[in-house]
């Protein structure tokens, strides 16, 4: 599969914050180790002058999805703490960069960047037709993500080398994938990009 981006491109890198790396609130078995390989695609887009997504938890600390508050996760990416900050080591566009904060109010969550948020109005109105999709964790927020991008008519390229699930089910991580393949996503690596 060989890909070449191209200006109608945009990456999305989905949660790459310190609650969710090994560690944290709510870590992701070795969501710290495809930080050097997201750095690679953010530095590809980059350098082409294409925009690249932050999505981030931005929850408040009274939040629907945390336990006691009728949720099931332990309180995690609570708005200005410690660990809802990216992780230290994530490359950080300086131009074309976006930070897309979400689960933002107390009585509702959100498991895709483009649930409640300026996500896609973002995309359209730079004319991206087509995503790169990567970060954590595979089975909630990029699942939700990549399957929100397919719905709303973008084309979503999973960065199968840039991505780490939680496995609260064991194979959770792998049916996400197959999920999204079958949705019509399509799963590349670094060395799948030319050009
Ligand atoms: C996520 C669980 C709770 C995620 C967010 O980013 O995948 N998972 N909140
Ligand atoms: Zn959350």
């Amino acid at each position: 599969m060989k890909v070449r981006i191209g200006d109608q491109d945009a990456l999305i890198v989905v949660d790459m914050q310190k609650d969710f790396m090994p560690g944290g609130a709510l870590p992701v078995p070795d969501g710290d180790k495809i930080v050097p390989r997201l750095n690679e695609y953010i530095e590809m887009f980059e350098k082409r002058g294409l925009p690249v997504f932050f999505t981030r938890d931005w929850h408040p600390e009274n939040h629907i999805s945390f336990k006691g508050h009728g949720g099931v996760w332990p309180p995690h990416c609570v708005q200005n703490t410690e660990g809802a900050m990216f992780h230290d080591d994530l490359r950080m566009p300086l131009d074309n960069k976006f930070i897309i904060s979400k689960g933002t109010s107390p009585d509702f969550d959100a498991y895709s960047g483009f649930q409640g948020t300026v996500l896609e109005s973002l995309l359209k109105e730079r004319g991206v037709k087509r995503v790169f999709v990567g970060g954590v964790a595979t089975d909630y927020c990029v699942k939700n993500t990549v399957l929100g991008a397919l719905n709303l008519g973008f084309e979503a390229l999973l960065l199968l080398d840039g991505i780490k699930g939680v496995d609260v089910r064991p194979g959770d991580s792998e049916k996400a994938i197959e999920l999204m393949l079958e949705k019509g996503a399509v799963g590349i690596e670094i060395g799948d990009l030319t050009g």
